[in-house]
Formats: structure tokens, sequence, C-alpha cells
């Protein structure tokens, strides 16, 4: 069957069917899977034009990658297994996630009922709640409990457009347990249809049994664990919690240099709750980013911004936790550090797995702008797990990881709240929307 591509200066191209098709009917230069047409893209590359726009756009898939995009009518003639009308809906980059801790068993609501007579964050948290009950929870499940449990809100995300979600560990505090996360991880996102980026994130809190004994926790973390997770690719990268509540700067830099030594990026929770120069630590050790920075100050932004260490923003834990300091987006900004976005997922700071919900209060609560909000999900998210060169924009040449939306503007997107606005989700070529549901 041959279908025709009306394109809007009036030409019209022919585009074959695969069954029909043959080399020799058609002068092409692409064999494509898929061309999406008769669409609007945000490509969120380049800055010529806001979110990269291509109106009246077409999207060439080949073999999981974007083999071209641009304008329809400069669209190149060619066979389509699938030809799809998009009927002037928008398309984006699949949504990254860079930040989570969506991996847990059970939940922490009555902690926040306590929380909600008064008590604090890092008061449940000295008293023995907070991320360690989590750890109790978490090591009692098994690892199918686990992914149970997880799936719910891998496939949320999913539900608003995202393609790419890293998930970190921290609820095991034993390298069994450690092991057990990671691996549900890699299910969780294999079920959802979500590509799934792992940290190590064992300096997560000190666990019970080591709680007059930092230094050996610490030692066991860099000399067993950090090389048994390289030496089993468990993890794309090691994160640390750098704080009054967690580890001292001089714990975290043993961490990193472990992580380095076993040839693993390093990330890090830093300046959430206090100042402790983790930004600056963090930019020593080149770290891929540093994220929450409510409290980063001048010499954390400029060391940030020599080491190209990404700003992850997490509005959600900084509205559940009400905290009043916001970080310094406008001196990122000037600074040119990019600034990326994400849920944080987790039970006690952000029970929350909404990536639009949070490119909401990127906007209304620190003070982004739209454009920025998605930027934040897409191009500067890749960046943020090491994966700038294959996903987070549209491209040709980059995994066709496609998000395709009902809005009629792209600022939509951060805009709307509790609405369902996808209609499509590729990874790399493959439609995936139906593994939200
Ligand atoms: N910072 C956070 O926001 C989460 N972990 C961290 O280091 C909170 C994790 C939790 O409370 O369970
Ligand atoms: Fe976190």
């Amino acid at each position: 069957m041959e279908s025709q591509l009306r394109f809007s200066d009036g030409s019209v191209a022919a585009l074959m069917q695969e069954s029909e098709a043959s080399e020799s009917e058609c002068e092409t230069s692409f064999r494509l899977d898929i061309l999406f047409h008769n669409c609007n893209a945000a490509t969120m590359s380049g800055a010529r034009v806001p979110y990269g726009t291509i109106a009246n756009a077409a999207v060439a898939v080949e073999k999981g990658r974007i083999a071209w995009i641009g304008p329809e009518r400069g669209c190149p003639v060619g066979t389509a297994r699938t030809v799809t009308d998009l009927r002037g809906a928008w398309i984006t980059p699949g949504l990254i996630d860079c930040h989570t801790h969506l991996v847990f068993a059970g939940n922490r609501a009555r902690e926040w009922e306590l929380r909600r007579k008064g008590a604090s964050y890092e008061d449940i948290a000295r008293a023995g709640g907070g991320i360690l009950s989590t750890v109790e929870a978490t090591r009692a499940a098994t690892e199918d409990t686990l992914v149970e449990a997880s799936l719910p809100r891998a496939r949320a995300l999913a539900g608003h457009g995202v393609t790419t979600a890293e998930i970190k560990s921290g609820y095991g505090l034993t390298l069994e347990d450690e092991r057990k996360m990671l691996h549900a991880a890699l299910r969780v996102g294999e079920r959802a249809g979500v590509r799934v980026s792992r940290s190590f994130l064992g300096a997560h809190a000190l666990p019970k049994e080591y709680a007059s004994d930092r230094g050996a926790f610490v030692e066991l973390i860099c000399r067993d664990w950090i090389p048994a997770i390289a030496r089993e690719r468990l993890a794309d990268s090691v994160d640390a919690f750098c704080d009054s509540i967690a580890f001292t700067r001089e714990e975290t830099e043993r961490v990193f240099a472990a992580a380095k030594a076993n040839g693993l990026q390093v990330r890090l929770h830093a300046e959430q709750l206090s100042d402790q120069g983790g930004a600056a630590l963090a930019a020593k050790f080149r770290a891929l980013s540093a994220d929450h920075l409510e409290h980063l100050g001048d010499s954390g932004i400029a060391a940030m911004k020599t080491s190209g260490t990404i700003a992850v923003l997490l509005p959600l834990p900084f509205y559940f936790l009400r905290e009043e300091k916001k970080p310094p987006v406008a001196k990122l900004r000037d600074a040119g550090v990019p600034i990326a976005i994400a849920t944080d997922c987790n039970p006690g700071t952000s029970p929350a797995a909404s990536p639009l919900l949070a490119m909401n209060m990127a906007c209304t609560l620190l003070g982004l702008s739209p454009e920025e909000a998605l930027r934040g999900f897409t191009q500067n998210a890749a960046a943020a797990l090491g994966l700038g060169a294959e996903t987070g924009t549209l491209e040709a040449g980059k995994f066709a990881d496609l998000a395709i939306w009902n809005i009629s503007d792209p600022s939509e997107l951060a805009y709307w709240m509790g609405i369902d606005l996808l209609r499509g989700r590729y990874l790399e070529g493959r439609s995936v929307h139906e593994a939200a549901q």
C-alpha cells in the first residue's frame, strides 16, 4: 500500500509500506522503521529558538535511532514500515528522571504524620527512624517483592513520558541487600519500558550495626563493596549523602576515591540540609552531578562550573519538607552551570513519581522557566547521567527515545497538574506506551 505524504509546500511524496516497496521502486537514501509526520518537535537541542522547536516536523526512525529530523517539507522520500500521522501533536525527547530512590519496600506515611505534629526530618532520623526504617523493610523483602512494590512507581514515571530513570541503592546497607536492590532496579525498568541507570548509594545512612563504628562502615564500603559492585557491573556510578545527619566531607572523599579507583563515575547528595562543601568536593572528583543544593554557596558554584558538574534540583522534596531556603537558581544560571530537575522519588522526602509536577514546582517554587524545566528533564538530565551523546535531545544519531504529547505548546508540560497529557512513548524506536499501564 502506498501512503502519500503531503508536504506543507503542496508537494506530495510517496511513502511505501515496506512489504510493497522495493529498492527499484524508490530512489531512497533511507529504509525507515517509522516515519512520524504532521507534528511539532521540541528538540531541546540548540539555543536558536525556544525549546529548539521545529514546527510542522517529521521524524524518521531507523534501527532504534533518529535517522532524520526536520521540517516535513524537507523530509527525504523513502520507504517506511510504519508511517504515523501525529495530527499536530508535540514530540519531545523521552523524559529522563536523573535522581530517584524508587526501589524500596514499605512506606513512611506514619512518620510523615508525626512530622505534621512538629517532629522534623532530622529529629526522626536521629531517633533511628527515617532512612533506617526503610532499610529494615527493604532488608526484609525478597527481590521479587521489591520488584512488585516498586513497579507502580516506575510505571508512574513512564506515564509521564519517562524513557530513562536513574535508580539508587542505599536501603540495603549490606552488600547482599544492596545487590538485591540493584538487580530489582533493572527488572523494574524492563517491566516498565524504561532504561535504567543505576547508582550505588552505600553511603546513604549509617546502619544500626555500625552505629558506634563509623570508620569501619566507610572502610567496608571502600575496600569491599565498591570493588564488588564495579566487578559485577551492578552500577554506573557511586553516590553518597554528604550532610550533618549522614556522612562527612572526609568520609565522602574516601568513598569517591574508591569509586574512581574502580572506574566508576561519582555523583553527590550535596548541601541539602546544610553547607558541607560537598559540591566543591564533587567537582574535585569531576562528579557527573551534585544534587539538592539548597545550601550551595558561591565557591561550590564556581567549582561546579569548572568541572562541568550538572546541578540537579529537586523541587518535590523541597516542597514536601517545607524547606524555605531555595537553591541559588539565578547564580547557577549566571555561572552557566546546567540545571537538571528530578523527582527524588523516595519514601521519606518525596513520595512522588511525578516528573510533570516536579517541572511545575521547579517553575512555581524555584523560579525556573518552563523551558528550563523541560531542559532539566531532557538534555541536562542526560548529561547528569553521562548519557548526553545518546539521548536527551531530538537529533539525528541519538536513540529514538520519544514522548508524544496532546498539547498545543511545550510550556503546557510544566503547566497542567494531574492531567494525562501523554499520547505515546518510544524507547529506542520501540513503542512502550502500554508498559506504563
Ligand atoms: N536525600 C534525600 O532526599 C533522600 N535521601 C537522601 O540522601 C531521602 C531518603 C529517605 O528519607 O528515605
Ligand atoms: Fe535523593
